[in-house]
């Protein structure tokens, strides 16, 4: 058993060396499945079925020029209304500055347009936004310049997917715990410059 457990921490050590030298500072994080909350025009609860609004895995990298956050989710569709929100906490100078990168599609519009914001809601301008939203892989790219956030020292990130199919219906999941209740955002440890 010791030799088993030698080698296991060997080829965690091996994977980790060579990653390390190319990858930026980064983060990732596996959420549940099956973790959807619902909430309705009357009532709120879990909806375990729903994959259009379920995060699976979240990965953020910060970088020299940007902050850049993946989010896989188990099946998303062209067909409905979606909110893909990142939120970063950012340290700059000695503060910590508030974001939100909020990206929204639907039927009409399946790449959409992302858009940066303060916390207390006013847009930011910034010609450093990316995004992609790929149908096919499920997964949702979004990125920032780290200049229009400040060039912070490092960044938090919280992410979470909402579903919108009908006015009454609001599907939502929270990437970084289980469970997604509205509005409840949980964050990164701190993402150092890599
Ligand atoms: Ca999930």
């Amino acid at each position: 058993m010791r030799g088993a457990a030698t080698i296991g921490a060997l080829a965690l050590t091996l994977t980790f060396g060579v990653a390390g030298p190319a990858a930026a500072a980064g983060f990732e994080h596996t959420d549940p499945a099956k973790d959807v909350v619902l909430t309705g025009a009357f009532d709120i609860g879990p909806a375990p079925a729903n994959k259009e609004a379920d995060i699976v895995k979240v990965s953020v990298t910060h970088t020299a020029s940007k902050v850049q956050s993946t989010t896989v989710l188990r099946d998303i569709t062209t067909s409905k209304k979606h909110n893909f929100v990142t939120s970063l906490r950012a340290k700059v100078g000695t503060k910590v500055r508030q974001f939100d990168l909020y990206l929204q599609t639907d039927a009409g519009d399946a790449q959409g347009e992302l858009s940066l914001y303060r916390k207390d809601g006013t847009p930011v301008t910034c010609s450093g936004l990316s995004s992609k939203v790929d149908y096919v892989k499920d997964v949702v790219t979004v990125s920032v310049a780290r200049s229009c956030i400040g060039k912070p020292s490092w960044v938090k990130a919280g992410v979470s997917a909402e579903w919108i199919p009908t006015h009454d219906d609001y599907y939502s999941d929270n990437g970084l715990e289980k469970g997604g209740a509205p509005g409840v955002v949980t964050y990164s440890p701190q993402i150092k410059k890599g």
